[in-house]
């Protein structure tokens, strides 16, 4: 039955499986291991041996972040090796390889991912990465065009939506954390305080926030366009110079897709705003600064020409039937309604990175990016800007056209 496994606990489980001990080679007795885990929910031990070595991932009973008095469903391992198993078909070589799973413990073993940092470790670095761009897009154009109506026949959908129903445990922590609590007084909210009180305040009253945020927040729930990773921070992405690797889908459900690629570029505005507050030197700044509002423009103008790309290529899905769209005036009349569908896409994404920006400031779970600028009030400088740009993106999402409309405003802040 399900137990926690620590170090020893561990050791024997896995000197009990053949290939995982073959592949860490010499006498388990002799296995390095070491709980790693920084984020928020689970235990994750790295395993070294003679020969090679593992990353192992085990679901607690509870938050971890919060401890025993947050029940969460051990269930979210289960979904977490179903995503990352379709996700290997999907996008393959962009996440870790898996190597064994055991569903009673909420157990999984992966590839140990090495020399890879955490990518949001590396943001505060001011590290470079210059595969990202063309990976994380990749990553998003495959898994999000393939499991929808635009790839797959309605029932291959509604399949896929049934085998991730039961993560809602999950989904209602996304629900409450992100598109609720930060907008209203909830016990585990924190900020910058005293200097974001007012701003906190301010949230708390502003009717058109609510709206928007509520608008989002059904989409979220109402919207399953298809498999989304649901939790694509910079914090589930690991890089090198040379490679990605998307880790961590426990949140994954069919969504609407523009909150994984919001996430993503949420993540990236954080990461711009955040290094006025950071030790460098003004050329590494600039270098970095200027790097990070490329990005986003190449996240979001990559993403959706793979994806129209991927199209225009078929397979079709159920959704725009072929036979309703012949000749040359319905291929013509296809690719403006295909460019409509985009646009859509843009807006959505515009306010679910708006939503992703203002959790990480006034929720429960904050990000490196801005706690680790030490002195609070150069923090509450850099999380200002983010949240006004987050506003204008929540509550106006339509009119951000275009990406650079996006990158143009978050220059014009970062100096506000
Ligand atoms: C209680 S869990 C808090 C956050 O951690 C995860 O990474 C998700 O972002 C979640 O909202
Ligand atoms: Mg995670």
């Amino acid at each position: 039955d399900y137990r926690i496994l620590h170090e020893a606990a561990l050791r024997d489980y896995l000197a009990g499986l053949p290939d995982i001990t073959a592949l860490l080679g010499g006498e388990p007795a002799a296995w390095a291991i070491t709980e790693v885990g920084d984020g928020n929910l689970n235990l994750v031990f790295i395993v070294k041996g003679a020969r090679g070595g593992i990353a192992v991932k085990q679901a607690l009973p509870y938050v971890r972040l919060v401890g025993e008095s947050w029940p969460l469903p051990l269930s979210r391992a289960h979904y977490e090796f179903l995503a990352l198993s379709r996700q290997a078909e999907l996008a393959p070589g962009l996440v870790p390889a898996l190597l064994h799973h055991n569903e009673t413990l909420a157990l999984t073993v992966m590839e140990l991912l090495e020399p890879h940092i955490i990518m949001r470790k590396g943001l505060v670095a001011a590290t470079h990465y210059p595969r990202f761009v063309d990976d994380i897009t990749t990553f998003m154009a495959r898994t999000l065009f393939f499991t929808s109506d635009l790839a797959l026949s309605a029932a291959e959908k509604k399949e896929g939506i049934a085998a991730f129903a039961g993560n809602h445990a999950l989904c209602k922590i996304t629900e409450d954390l992100i598109f609720t609590d930060p907008y209203r007084i909830a016990e585990q909210n924190r900020w910058t305080a005293p200097y974001l009180d007012g701003l906190a305040a301010s949230l708390r009253d502003d009717m058109e926030l609510h709206v928007a945020i509520s608008r989002l927040k059904l989409k979220f729930m109402a919207s399953p366009e298809g498999l989304l990773h649901g939790d694509l921070h910079t914090g589930s992405i690991m890089v090198t110079d040379s490679q990605t690797r998307v880790i961590d889908p426990e949140f994954a459900f069919y969504g609407p897709m523009g909150f994984d690629v919001g996430a993503v570029l949420a993540n990236l505005l954080m990461a711009y705003f955040a290094s006025a507050g950071h030790e460098r030197t003004p050329g590494e700044r600039r270098e970095f600064e200027v790097w990070v509002l490329e990005s986003v423009e190449q996240v979001w103008n990559e993403f959706a020409r793979k994806f129209l790309d991927l199209w225009r290529a078929g397979p079709t899905g159920d959704a725009y039937p072929v036979s309703l769209f012949t000749g040359e005036k319905g291929a013509m009349r296809l690719e403006a309604e295909r460019q409509a569908y985009m646009q859509r896409l843009f807006t959505d994404t515009v306010g679910f990175a708006a939503a992703k920006t203002i959790r990480r400031i006034f929720g429960l779970a904050h990000n490196i990016d801005f706690e680790l600028i030490e002195n609070p009030k150069t923090r509450a400088i850099s999380e200002a800007r983010a949240v006004r740009l987050a506003r204008g993106m929540m509550v106006e999402a339509p009119a951000f056209r275009t990406i650079t409309d996006v990158t143009g405003s978050a220059r014009k802040l970062r100096d506000w």
